[in-house]
This record gives structure tokens, sequence and C-alpha cells, in this order.
């Protein structure tokens, strides 16, 4: 069976994510990191766009997509239908904040004073008030793909200039998924990078 493939940016942008669960799940993948799309990699990409991420001869993009694809191969995305459903709404709760974020960078500061001040609090007391409930982020008895996702969104916050406090569950969830041992050596050894 050959390795399998993420190509990327070398930023941790849509692909951490992605990244985060490969090495959780200890599965060795090549972590290609290209400077740009050349019209030779354009051609192979279904949408033109990266992440792309190769599993022997199926090619997959859309970044959300790619996590679920690889948690549902490997019993890793909820026992549930509910488990799973809240998996998948909690990503995608993470992408909104995270869209927010990216979209602010290119506007004025106003617009970035108005996610800081009204949409990162209101995001936050949300997932906070889940982790008060539940240990795991899908509310299960074990960890799924979201609680990678969502440590790599809390994780990205602060590199993206959003700093955050008073979120004390979200802080001690942080602290375990990073003191995860697979995780913290990932993490101690990842480059570091602009985005
Ligand atoms: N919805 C897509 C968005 C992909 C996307 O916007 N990729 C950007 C990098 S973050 C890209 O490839 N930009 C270069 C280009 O469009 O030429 C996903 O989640 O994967």
């Amino acid at each position: 069976m050959s390795t399998p493939s993420l190509t990327y940016f070398n930023g941790r942008g849509l692909a951490e994510s992605i990244r985060l669960i490969l090495t959780y799940l200890n599965i060795e993948f090549q972590d290609n990191r290209v400077e740009s799309i050349t019209d030779e990699l354009r051609a192979t990409l279904p949408y033109g766009q990266l992440p792309v991420y190769k599993d022997g001869d199926f090619t997959l993009a859309q970044s959300a997509s790619i996590t679920r694809y690889i948690a549902a191969k490997n019993n890793f995305d909820g026992k549930t239908f509910e488990e799973r459903a809240t998996a998948d709404s909690i990503n995608e709760s993470l992408w909104d904040l995270l869209r927010a974020i990216f979209k602010a960078r290119d506007q004025p500061e106003a617009e970035k004073e108005k996610v800081k001040a009204v949409v990162l609090p209101k995001f936050l007391a949300i997932w906070e008030k889940n982790l008060e409930k539940n240990q795991f982020v899908a509310g299960g008895d074990a960890l799924t793909y979201v609680d990678l996702t969502f440590f790599g969104a809390i994780d990205y916050l602060p590199q993206l200039g959003y700093e955050f406090e008073g979120y004390p569950k979200i802080k001690e969830f942080q602290a375990r998924i990073a003191s995860i041992p697979q995780i913290k050596s990932y993490i101690e050894k990842r480059p570091v990078t602009k985005f």
C-alpha cells in the first residue's frame, strides 16, 4: 500500500487539522508543502485548489471532506448517528469562525475588532458550555476527529492574532490534547510557519 500524501502550502491554514488527525491516528503520510500551485499541479487538483489528499488511486479535495474521509475510514468519526452529526456540526462551526477571521484579514481594522469582540466570544461561549457537559467535543465516550479539528482551530487562534482568556474548559481541553504523546511530539517538531 502506498503512503498517502497531503499537499498544501507551508502553513497551518486549511490543512493543519488534517495533519493532526493523521498524526493522532499514527498514519504515515507525505506532508507535501508547496510554495505555489504550478500549472502542472493545478491540472491535477479537482477544484484547482489546495489542500488535496491522495490515498492510493483516490484523490480528494475540500479540507472538511478530507478530515471526514480519514475519520470514517479509521472509525474515528463517532459511534452513533448523533455523535457523527454533532462532530460534523461543530466542525462546521469551527470553519464559520475561521472563515470570519480569514475574511477580516483583508478588511479595515474595525472588522477585525468586530470579530474579536462579537464573533469570537459567541463561538467560544458555545464551545465552553459544550465542554462543561462533555469530556469529548462530539459528546461521546471517546475522541473523534472533531476533537483534533477543534484543538487545531483553538491552537491556531493566537497565531492569527486572536488571544483569548476566560474559557477554562477550552484551555483545559487544549492542554489535554496537546499532551497526547504523538500530538506533543508533532507540535514540537512542526515547522514554524507564517500562517
Ligand atoms: N473549500 C476549500 C477551499 C480551498 C482554498 O481556498 N484553498 C486555497 C488555499 S487556503 C488555495 O488553494 N488558493 C490558491 C488558489 O486558489 O489558487 C477547502 O476547504 O479545501
